[in-house]
C-alpha cells in the first residue's frame, strides 16, 4: 500500500494507490495527519487506508499529475554506506590513483556514519519536476538512495526514493566542499510515494534501479539491492537523531549503491528515472542552472 499526492485544481490531494495502481482520495490534509489519525485510534496507516479503500471506487493512477508525497520539512543523507559509494569516493579524492587511505575508507569502516544534511521543503522537487544541474561544476551525478520517511522519534513510518544529485569535482576538490557538493536548489527529489512500513517484509530485500536517458538514448543503467548495505537501517536512524530535533516527516536517505561510469556527467536536458519496485519510478528531467560564475 503506498501513499501519494497529486495535484486536483490548486490543491496537493492525498490517496492512496493499491496493487492494482488505483488510486482512493484520503480525507486528510497529508501524510502526518494519516499518521496521527490512525494513532490517535490505535490503529496503522495501513488499517485505515484498507478499510476507505474497501469502500470506494479506484481512478488509474497515469491519469493523475504526482508530485512530493510529503513536504519532507528536512531531508537528511547517508553517505559512504555502500563499498560502491566508497569506491567511487575514493577515484574523485585521490584523482583516480587510488594510492592511499582516504577519509572515505576511514568513514566506511568507523563507527560513527557520514550523516550530512541534505535539502529543505523548498529545495526538495517531486516528480517529473525538473532536478537542476550547478553552473560551476563539471561532473555531476544523480544518486538513487532508499528514503526513511520518520517521525520526530525517529520511527520509520514508510520509504521512498530519493536522488541526491551531487557534485564528483567540488566533493573530490576537498571534502570540506561537501555543502556545495551536495546543496543547490532543486538538487533533490523525493517521490513519487511513500511505501507504508507495515506493507513492507522486509526493506534489504528492496532493489534500486538508476536509468538516465539523452535524447531518448538509455545512456547509463544500474542496479543494486539495498542488502548491499555496510550499516542497518536503524543505526543510520539512530546517529541522526541523536542530540538532534528532528521533525515528523523528516526523509532519511541512506546512501548511494549504483554509480554511473567516471567519465559520465549529467547534461542539460537529460532524464533521470529512479525505479524502486513496489514504489514506484522516480522520473526527473535535468536542466542546467543559468547562474554564471
Ligand atoms: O561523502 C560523500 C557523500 C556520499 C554519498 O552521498 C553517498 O554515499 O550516497
Ligand atoms: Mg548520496
Amino acid at each position: 500500500m503506498r501513499v501519494i499526492r497529486y495535484i486536483k485544481g490548486t490543491e496537493k490531494q492525498l490517496a492512496a494507490v493499491g496493487q492494482d495502481n488505483q488510486v482512493v482520495d484520503l480525507p486528510y490534509a497529508d501524510f502526518m495527519s494519516l499518521v496521527a489519525a490512525a494513532q490517535s485510534n490505535n490503529k496503522t496507516a495501513f488499517d485505515i487506508i484498507k478499510q476507505i479503500s474497501l469502500k470506494t471506487a479506484g481512478k488509474p493512477i497515469d491519469s493523475l499529475t504526482l508530485t512530493t508525497p510529503i513536504d519532507a520539512p528536512e531531508v537528511w543523507a547517508s553517505g559512504v554506506t555502500y563499498k560502491k559509494s566508497k569506491e567511487a569516493r575514493n577515484y574523485e579524492a585521490t584523482q583516480g590513483k587510488l594510492d592511499r587511505e582516504t577519509f572515505y575508507d576511514k568513514v566506511y569502516d568507523a563507527e560513527r556514519p557520514e550523516i550530512f544534511f541534505k535539502s529543505t521543503a523548498a529545495r526538495t522537487v517531486g516528480p517529473n519536476d525538473p532536478v537542476y544541474l550547478r553552473s560551476d561544476s563539471n561532473w555531476q551525478i544523480p544518486e538513487p538512495e532508499l528514503g526513511l520517511v520518520i517521525d520526530r522519534h525517529g520511527n520509520v513510518l514508510g520509504y521512498t526514493i530519493g536522488n541526491d544529485m551531487s557534485c564528483r569535482d567540488i566533493e573530490g576538490e576537498n571534502p570540506l566542499y561537501l555543502p556545495q557538493a551536495k546543496v543547490w536548489k532543486s538538487s533533490c527529489s523525493i517521490g513519487p510515494a511513500i511505501l507504508l512500513k507495515e506493507a513492507v517484509e522486509d526493506p534489504y530485500e528492496l532493489q534500486i534501479k538508476c536509468r538516465i536517458f539523452r535524447e531518448n538514448e538509455l545512456v547509463f543503467e544500474g542496479s543494486a539491492f539495498v542488502n548491499q548495505l555496510k550499516r542497518t537501517l536503524n543505526e543510520l536512524v539512530q546517529y541522526l537523531i541523536r542530540d538532534n530535533s528532528i521533525f515528523d516527516g523528516t526523509v532519511l536517505l541512506t546512501g548511494t549503491c549504483v554509480v554511473p561510469p567516471n567519465e559520465f556527467t549529467l547534461q542539460d536536458q537529460d532524464h533521470i528515472e529512479i525505479e524502486i519496485p513496489g514504489i514506484g519510478v522516480l522520473s526527473n528531467p535535468v536542466k542546467q542552472s543559468e547562474t554564471a560564475v
